[in-house]
């Protein structure tokens, strides 16, 4: 099957995964989302019409199951978090043209004219499927009954269902003919490799329709099946569009930007972008997007800052403290896009300082307060011919060489390089105001002289900060917007739209502008920066933690245990784990202890929501856990054996009436349950291999 031909001209569409809502936003949503932002706002600089879209992604399991934790409907629960996945992107000045929640009839509608065409077309048929499904990915998994999902670790739910199938396995060879015809489709490179090696080694037929839950579209005359969640999600791209409407303005819409330029996305959602979105558009007979790239992973603490692990930060406490655009810029540059990078407050405050209050902030405040001191704010008209050999001709070749290289970087997505390249265009700026120190009139030099020198090096230097602040926008909106102001240049956003970044020339600063009045662009951030993240961070985990999803059931061979050296009674078969485990299969020499004994321990299941490692303890763990009447905290000491997120999810036995007690100033409210193994006395925590409701007892 081929693309049909693309006729479109001059038009860019760019599309962020649509994210799910069973929990808030946090720095890897935003990650992508910028990037597409800023990618968004430099072709539209180049005069290019452009379409920026993102959303959310409401329906599934995944999220019927979150909303039920938090005790609302799922229409409600996701109308919550979708809202603040929007008002979040406004803060963050973010320029989507459009935001669609996959609960919109215009959605419902294009997805279920999607399934028809596809029925129509002999792509989707009837069977009945018994496999083992992941709720956290929304996927069968090629797993026996009992393991856990090869991908995310998390257990896995046997499901056995009369479902619509789509034929999949007609698209191995055409999917690879067009990756090999296409090799800008998968981007990067690694991704690449992966998704044709998957592709190579045999597709099945899909499963898109579930019968177990009714929170999605209703297959269309068939309404006791929802439409598999991915199949609804990915369509999204083009029933935003418009796509399935029946509104001309809409159709028009799609024609002019279908198919999209890139379909940005984090790497773990490769296969559903790469395999089943390519093969469903070309069964359809629609045109397949030009390219998906995947960005790495944001990293915190060593791990995928993800909400099922609990290790987020939230934009919101970078945007208090230090503002957007230091946000914006970081994450650009700091990450070299593709791969993953770590984040810390510390990183970002070193950037913070260094880059934009001590560089292109300092740069400016000291330009443009000397354009007010020496010449009344007015740009001076001093930029006379240049000529071999002045530095200002240096600074015009620096500036318009930085234009080609920044721009070649930025368009082939090597954020952080471009950026490097217009900061030492920068650099290059202030090492000659510096060596041309108009501030300084040496006793030799006539007034009139240095007037004509400080006019040349104000105006040169004006010149370069225009150029870097246009270069600029794309990244720093808002910063550049007042720097813009303060040149006197009116509004960067009209400038961007009217085309006058797009012709970045050397001279554009005319003479007899009037600057207006220098203002504070990046405060230098104080040493209590990162504390005042940290603590707004701290702050927000508990009510965030009530947000996670803890979507999975069964729990096979569970996992933790407490650190709580109280001697309690060893009830078999599971032993109370204790601080120093005793040796591995110690034969019990406790004395025998009557029922009444064992009733007065509560033994009942909980399901851990949050893992993390206690700094400066190696072997604790914190662990947030729900007994489902209440949420609380537990230290266990199973670091040494247990990857925190690993136990994301996993339904565990706990000491629920054991007195709390404080570790390493944190309260433990609780003791995990492990058997104690070996000679080290390796933890093994207690589980279930049937469902077990959250708080059941044991007795
Ligand atoms: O997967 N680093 O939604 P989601 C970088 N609804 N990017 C990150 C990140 C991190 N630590 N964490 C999240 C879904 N992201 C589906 C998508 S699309 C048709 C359906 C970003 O809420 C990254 O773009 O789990 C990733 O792919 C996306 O958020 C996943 O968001």
């Amino acid at each position: 099957m081929s693309n049909p031909e693309n006729t479109k001209t001059q038009s860019f569409y760019i599309t962020t995964p649509i994210y799910y809502v069973n929990a808030r936003p946090h720095l890897g949503h935003a990650y992508s989302t910028i990037v597409c932002d800023a990618i968004a706002r430099s072709k539209r600089a180049q005069g290019i019409a452009t379409w920026f879209l993102t959303g959310t992604d409401e329906h599934g399991q995944k999220i019927e199951r979150s909303a039920a934790q938090a005790g609302r409907s799922p229409a409600e629960f996701a109308a919550a978090i979708s809202g603040e996945f929007r008002s979040l992107w406004q803060r963050l000045g973010l320029t989507n043209d459009d935001f669609i929640r996959t609960t919109e009839d215009r959605h419902k509608r294009g997805v279920q004219k999607l399934f028809t065409v596809l029925r129509d077309k002999g792509f989707i048929y009837k069977g009945s499927y018994t496999g083992q499904y992941c709720v956290s990915d929304e996927l069968y998994v090629d797993a026996p009954p009992g393991s856990p999902c090869p991908d995310c670790g998390r257990p896995t739910e046997t499901v056995s269902e009369e479902n619509y199938f789509f034929k999949l396995s007609a698209f191995e060879g055409k999917l690879i003919e067009y990756y090999e015809a296409h090799p800008e489709f998968i981007q990067p490179e690694a991704r690449r490799n992966e998704v044709m090696a998957f592709v190579r080694g045999g597709l099945k037929d899909l499963s898109v329709s579930r019968t177990s839950f009714t929170w999605g579209i209703p297959v269309p005359g068939d309404e006791k099946h929802v439409i598999y969640v991915w199949m609804d999600a990915l369509a999204n791209y083009i029933t935003a569009l418009g796509y399935g409407s029946d509104d001309p303005a809409e159709q028009k819409r799609f024609e002019r930007f279908w198919p999209a330029d890139i379909h940005l996305i984090g790497k773990e959602i490769s296969r559903f972008h790469c395999v089943y979105w390519p093969a469903f558009l070309m069964a359809a007979g629609l045109p397949l997007p030009r390219s998906v790239v995947a960005n790495g992973w944001l990293l915190f603490d060593k791990s995928k800052m993800s909400k099922s692990v609990g290790n987020i930060v939230r934009a919101e406490t970078v945007v208090e403290v230090l503002g957007a655009d230091a946000l914006r810029y970081f994450l650009l540059r700091e990450i070299s896009f593709g791969h993953d990078g770590n984040f810390t407050f510390e990183a970002l405050v070193q950037r913070y300082n260094g880059d934009l209050a001590n560089g292109y902030g300092n740069l400016v405040s000291r330009v443009v307060a000397m354009m007010h001191r020496y010449f009344a704010g007015v740009v001076p008209p001093a930029i006379a011919p240049l000529e071999a050999g002045e530095p200002e001709q240096g600074i015009c070749a620096a500036a318009e060489t930085t234009i080609t290289a920044f721009r070649a970087q930025f368009d082939a997505m090597d954020f952080s390089r471009s950026l490097e390249t217009l900061w030492s265009l920068v650099a290059t700026v202030d090492g000659y105001l510096t060596a041309s120190a108009p501030w300084k009139k040496p006793t030799e030099r006539s007034e009139d002289e240095h007037a004509q020198l400080q006019a040349r090096v104000l105006a040169t230097a004006a010149e370069a900060i225009r150029i870097t602040t246009a270069l600029a926008w794309p990244i720093l909106p808002e910063s550049t917007a007042k720097v813009w102001r303060q040149l006197g240049l009116g509004a960067i956003d009209q400038a961007a739209e009217s085309g006058e970044l797009k012709s970045l020339a050397w001279g554009g600063l005319k003479a007899g502008t009037q600057c207006n009045a220098p203002a504070a662009l990046f405060p230098r951030a104080e040493k209590d920066a990162i504390e005042r993240m940290q603590n707004l961070e701290n702050q927000n985990n508990l009510t965030a933690v009530a947000a996670v999803s803890g979507a999975e059931t069964t729990a096979p061979a569970a996992a933790a245990e407490a650190p709580a050296p109280t001697p309690a009674p060893t009830p078999a078969p599971t032993q109370v784990a204790e601080a120093t485990p005793a040796p591995s299969l110690a034969v019990t020499q406790n004395p025998q202890i009557g029922i009444e004994d064992f009733a007065k321990v509560e033994l009942r299941v909980a399901q851990i929501l949050v893992a993390e490692r206690v700094p400066k303890a190696d072997k604790l763990l914190r662990l947030e856990v729900d007994l489902g009447y209440e949420k609380r905290q537990i230290l266990a000491g199973i670091a040494q054996f247990y990857e925190p997120e690993k136990l994301i999810g996993r339904k565990v036995v706990i000491v629920a009436n054991l007195a709390p007690r404080k570790l390493r100033g944190l309260e433990s409210n609780g003791m995990v349950v492990a058997a104690s193994v070996g000679d080290e006395g390796a933890p093994v925590l207690a589980g279930f291999l049937e469902d077990v409701p959250l708080g059941a007892r044991l007795k």
